[in-house]
């Protein structure tokens, strides 16, 4: 079983993370990690913090000569904005006022250093890991943004398209036209001193049908996914596949093709009774206005329950795409989880062969639906 945990504070010393599970012999280019954690932190819409992290990063164990060893994976992501804040007015829209009710605080930064998203940057660097090993496996996954405030894509993209696309893009939009009013719309909140939510598309390519499982609630694929997915910061809701307003329509048809069986559509996003059927996994998020704004808002002071102000702290206008890259990740994590639960083993040549039989046994399946 695949496993990890995170600790760090925004601002506190170091993010760090163990991934604990891991199979031994993947291989890992620390540049991928770096070049993640940049696209977490560099597109269009976000604040100044992103200039002040370099998001350096140590991998503390578990590797040798590149390879995982099979032990605990430790990593430590430096902060360089490290200070001890104090406020007692808590925000709308962020755990403060809650936290503090629950833990006992007055100081919301007791409870907000530790809600705050920066977390996930460590899992991002633990989820880069995950796609190292899922490679191994042709299992490949992407991400793109597909709505910003109410503009939206009007078309849909293949895996292959998006992934050489996104990055020309400032918000990973790889529809041109579309990305222009997005990227005004995040203007236009930014000057209003405001926030600006929308949609991510998460894609993951190559998962051989089998993972999860329609036995038990707890086994179905969407639950393992959609858990970790909804625990990232911001995401409100959580779209598998395209559902179609009738059943007559939502159905992917089972074509036999020269012996090969391949589906008509993929309207179910790749997950059929609990367990990936084949198909990309297709899985839209909803990601809402990140809650700091650079404007009044009523709130308390919880030293003496008055009438305040929420500070006005400093935040990010858009967090769509850097939601985006997280999920990826995370959702990485998950899947490679799922994996080794399906094709387990203590090394990477072990789960491989497993892979591979199990591969040879359902050859009557094309991956691809029809062209
Ligand atoms: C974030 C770092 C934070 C926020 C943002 C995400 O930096 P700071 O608090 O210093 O401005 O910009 O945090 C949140 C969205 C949140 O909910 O707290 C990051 O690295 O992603």
């Amino acid at each position: 079983m695949l496993r990890y945990l995170t600790a760090g504070e925004s601002h506190g010393d170091s993010l760090v993370g163990i991934l604990e599970g891991m199979v031994a012999g993947v291989r890992i280019d620390k540049k991928k990690i770096a070049e993640e954690l940049r696209h977490r932190r560099d597109h269009f819409g976000r604040s100044e913090r992103m200039q002040i992290e370099d998001e350096d990063f140590e991998i503390l164990s578990g590797l040798r000569n590149q390879l995982t060893t099979g032990a605990p994976i430790a990593i430590r992501i430096k902060n360089k904005d490290v200070k001890e804040l104090e406020d007692y007015s808590p925000r709308p829209g962020h755990a403060d006022l809650a936290g503090c009710l629950k833990y006992g605080f007055q100081n919301i930064h007791l409870i907000a250093e530790r809600a705050s998203a920066r977390e996930t940057s460590i899992r991002v660097a633990l989820g880069v890991i995950a796609k190292f090993f899922l490679s191994n496996f042709r299992v490949d996954i992407v991400s793109h943004t597909v709505r910003i405030g109410e503009i939206r894509n009007k078309k849909q993209y293949s895996f292959e398209y998006i992934k050489e696309n996104r990055f020309f893009s400032s918000i990973y939009c790889v529809e041109s036209e579309t990305e222009k009013l997005m990227i005004e719309k995040i203007r236009e909140a930014m000057t209003a001193g405001d926030t600006i939510g929308g949609e991510t598309e998460v894609v993951v390519k190559g998962l051989p049908a089998g993972l999860g499982s329609h036995v038990h609630y707890d086994r179905r694929m969407e639950f393992r996914i959609g858990g970790a997915l909804l625990s990232i910061p911001g995401v409100k809701g959580l779209e598998i596949g395209n559902p179609q307003y009738l059943g007559s329509l939502n159905n992917d048809p089972i074509i036999v093709r020269n012996g090969k069986i391949i589906r008509g559509s993929n309207y179910a996003g790749g997950l059929e009774g609990g367990i990936s059927n084949g198909q990309d996994i297709v899985i839209r998020l909803t990601i809402k206005p990140a809650p700091s704004l650079r404007q009044k808002i009523e709130s308390v002071d919880l030293r003496n329950n008055e009438p305040s102000s929420a500070p006005i702290l400093r935040g990010d206008t858009c967090i769509v795409p850097a939601a985006g890259i997280v999920a990826e990740n995370v959702l990485a994590l998950e899947i490679a989880n799922l994996f080794l639960e399906k094709f387990g083993g203590d090394s990477l040549e072990e789960v491989k062969r497993s892979w591979r039989a199990y591969l040879e046994k359902t050859a009557s399946v094309s991956w691809s639906i029809k062209e």
